[in-house]
């Protein structure tokens, strides 16, 4: 099939779930591709109704391995899954990561799974914004739990995690403290804990400094219904994962109602809103002029682009 297909014809076939449909749609968005943009504001109406479960950790922390055994069991108890998989290097996600998962076969062959891999570098316009636009787009397609698996570091790629409905945080033993810093900085968005590789001798070492950092009031992200649960679990082991998928059921219960939601929305309208403005900005820049005299060092960079921001206001104004 080599014609193109306008992108509002392919919303049907979306919500019928067709893959092909699906991974066009997806590569459009991810390219920010202004041809699917009316389509993909259909779909955005017309989504809403799967639990989006953003998974981060610091890097190694075994999320991966953890959203397969995830995913695994889920569809198991008869629900369809969607893993979207924020890899920060193109190159990587083309190697291990995919490769790993191609070799489970089992969940490659089944369509209530749906596995897709976004690279961060390179992307075009706001990561977040297309990342999200993917996640509805699984959605309408009918998937009823959509896991979005990013790595921990990097703004972008943390706020995404957390522009789900609920947001779970990866910890595991035997990293080294340079990690341990990064960890923190994610603590505080975590609804659920999750500390990883419960086999390991050092894992209970790992929990109660976990706990004790929640307990001091480090990263709580509690909101008055909802205490974020710590969840020893192991993938190797096959443990913990009937207790994550409770705490999970309990929060998408509890605390995805309108005020999650209404926070979702205003995160989701200011990337939206970023990345057109950022467009319009770059498509009416010229900054030749400007360069030149930077280069020259009459002026500074923010004096230029001051004036370059006052000229497009201008210009705007008179459209
Ligand atoms: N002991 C033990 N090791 C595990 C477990 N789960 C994962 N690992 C190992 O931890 C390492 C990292 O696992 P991944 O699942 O790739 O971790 P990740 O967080 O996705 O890593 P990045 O994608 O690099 O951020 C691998 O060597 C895994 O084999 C577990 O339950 N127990
Ligand atoms: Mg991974």
């Amino acid at each position: 099939m080599a014609a193109y297909v306008p992108s509002h014809e392919l919303i049907e076939h979306i919500e019928s779930g067709q893959v092909w449909a699906i991974a066009r749609l997806i590569t459009r968005a991810e390219a920010n591709v202004p041809e699917a943009r009316e389509a993909i504001g259909e779909i955005y109406r017309k989504a809403g109704r799967a639990h989006v479960i953003g998974i981060t950790g610091v890097p190694g922390s075994g999320k991966s391995t953890l959203v397969n055994k995830l995913a695994e069991k889920l569809r198991r108890d008869g629900r369809t899954i969607a893993i979207v998989a924020i890899d920060p290097s193109s190159p990587y996600s083309g190697g291990s990561i995919l490769g790993d998962r191609i070799r489970m076969a089992d969940l490659v062959l089944d369509p209530g799974i749906f596995i897709r891999s976004m690279a961060t570098r390179g992307a075009v316009g706001g990561m977040a914004h297309s990342a999200l636009d993917v996640v509805d787009i699984l959605d309408v397609a009918g998937f009823d739990t959509i896991i979005i698996e990013t790595v921990g570091v990097g703004q972008d790629e943390v706020e995404i995690a957390h522009a789900a409905h609920t947001t779970v945080v990866v910890s595991a033993p035997g990293l080294g403290d340079e990690i341990q810093a990064i960890k923190a900085g994610i603590l505080e968005i975590a609804d659920i804990h999750v500390v990883s590789k419960c086999d390991r001798s050092d894992a209970n070492r790992c929990l109660t400094d976990l706990k004790m950092m929640l307990k001091d009031g480090f990263g709580s992200s509690g909101n008055g219904h909802w205490h974020p649960p710590v969840i020893g679990v192991s993938s190797y082991e096959d443990e913990g994962f009937g207790v994550l998928i409770d705490a999970l059921a309990a929060h998408k219960k509890n605390s995805t109602g309108p005020l999650r939601r209404e926070n979702i929305a205003r995160f989701r309208l200011s990337k939206a809103a970023e990345t057109l403005l950022l467009e319009e900005f770059r498509n009416s820049l010229d900054i030749t002029a400007s360069a030149h005299q930077l280069a020259a060092r009459k002026s500074d960079p923010y004096s230029l682009a001051m004036s370059l921001i006052e000229d497009f206001k201008k210009e705007n104004e008179n459209a």
